[in-house]
């Protein structure tokens, strides 16, 4: 079944379009969690981590370069990245994706 994010990816839904390119797309959340929270999806339909194969590990590379760099080019020097795996850890859309969160003192431990 499509999540809302399959439906961003094909441009059925809007975003806030923060970054793109052939592997990922990185837009804005809806209801962001600190003053910047953008979500850096990949293209590919992975549910969740718990679903990778080994033939994923280029793109999960990719997606942690490209967190870096857009959480720089946001201008964060400090930022958490957050992947929810699974609707127990708070996992709501199931398609694979890294929050990028900052732009405030983050607490620790998360609740
Ligand atoms: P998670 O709880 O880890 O599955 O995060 C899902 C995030 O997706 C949550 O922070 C809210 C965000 N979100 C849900 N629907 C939409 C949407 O239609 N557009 C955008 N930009 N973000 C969404």
């Amino acid at each position: 079944m499509a999540t809302i994010f399959d439906k961003i990816i094909s441009g059925e839904l809007p975003c806030d379009e923060v970054y793109t390119d052939d592997k990922c797309l990185a837009f804005k959340d809806i209801t962001p969690q600190a003053p910047t929270h953008i979500l850096l999806i990949p293209r590919k339909p992975i549910k969740s981590l718990q679903y990778l194969k080994c033939e994923d590990q280029e793109l999960m590379g990719h997606l942690l370069l490209k967190s870096s760099e857009i959480a720089k080019a946001a201008g964060l020097e400090s930022w958490r990245t957050v992947i929810n795996t699974g609707a127990e850890s708070g996992q709501t859309v199931f398609h694979l994706h890294i929050h990028i969160i900052g732009g405030r003192k983050l607490s620790w431990p998360p609740g």
